[in-house]
């Protein structure tokens, strides 16, 4: 049976491996909508990157709808000083002959969540959570249909990438990300702490590059932000955080975390958007989360592959 979900994202390189992932598995996975925000780069960009993804899988039929421009309570941050100016600096794709759809992306997420059956549609967040906090906040109604928010964001013993403290899609719109976490939704998240042992080695980008067209782009994607982090991180890659949402979704098993309380601090100034996880559990605050902490780095990288290789 194949699991329907709401890919919402601001692409961003390793956003679009996680839309080419899912996209190439359809058996699994049936992508309702991809639902655009401003993160990495602004809307604009995040909307036409999305849109140039699938028209690269050759999936033009995929829905592709615009939300917010900006954070619910904040100026936007945007992160081109890895991503690029473009947010999909590598290879230079073709602009989309693709056309946003005319619903707004949270009135989408709204509307198919009521519209489907309970239990039966997963949001999958690769960005800042706007658009699914202002769904939250409009339509109360929809957050106990949800079947599952798999979302990358966060970190405890990897701690920040933007700020010492905070990992950016939390950062970027922390009063989102708390009405998610308080929402009562099943969640699971893909911390910092998963994709940080999820690297562009070598060897797993020479795969991708010997697949043909889709994954030299895929490579030269994956070389573009590789500068950047290894040179931040003296990692021998950079981390491929997204497309573990999908994965996730795929094969579980890649997967080891704990159920814990997660919680966002809104109020420091020194450490604003964290994820206050309980790793340890030393509170009695009640779990609202499964918080991942590690991957099996080779299947994950074997998994993308075969996938990838499809397209
Ligand atoms: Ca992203």
């Amino acid at each position: 049976m194949t699991r329907k979900i709401i890919i919402d994202t601001d692409p961003g390189q390793d956003d679009a491996v996680a839309i080419l992932l899912a996209l190439a598995s359809p058996e699994e996975i049936e992508v309702l909508g991809i639902t655009a925000v401003a993160g990495n780069v602004p809307l604009p960009l995040t909307s036409k990157n999305a849109r140039i993804v699938c028209e690269l899988a050759g999936k033009t039929g995929t829905r592709v709808f615009e939300g917010c421009d900006r954070p619910m309570a904040r100026d936007l941050v945007t992160a081109e000083y890895v991503h690029g100016k473009t947010g999909l600096d590598g290879i230079v794709l073709p602009d989309p002959q693709m056309q946003v759809q005319d619903t707004h992306a949270v009135d989408f997420i709204i509307e198919t969540l009521r519209a489907e059956p309970a239990g039966s549609v997963t949001l999958c967040p690769l960005g800042p959570l706007t658009n699914i906090g202002t769904a939250f906040r409009k339509a109360p109604d929809i957050q106990e249909k949800v079947q599952e928010i798999v979302l990358m964001g966060g970190a405890y013993f990897e701690v920040g990438n933007v700020t010492p403290a905070a990992e950016f899609n939390i950062y970027v719109d922390p009063e989102a990300a708390d009405i998610v976490m308080k929402s009562g939704a099943k969640i699971t998240i893909m911390p910092l702490d998963v994709s940080h042992k999820a690297l562009t080695t070598r060897p797993r980008i020479e795969a991708f590059r010997a697949l043909g067209h889709v994954g030299e782009v895929v490579a030269s994607w994956t070389d573009f932000f590789e500068r950047f982090d290894m040179e931040k991180y003296g990692s021998e890659g950079g981390p491929l955080h997204d497309p573990t949402v999908i994965a996730y979704l795929l094969k579980p098993d890649l997967f080891t975390g704990r159920h814990i309380n997660v919680e966002i601090e809104l109020q420091s100034d020194l450490t604003s958007g964290m994820t206050v996880a309980d790793w340890w559990r030393v509170t009695d605050r009640a779990p609202n989360a499964t918080f991942m902490g590690d991957i099996n780095a080779e299947g994950f990288f074997a998994l993308l592959t075969e996938r990838l290789a499809r397209l």
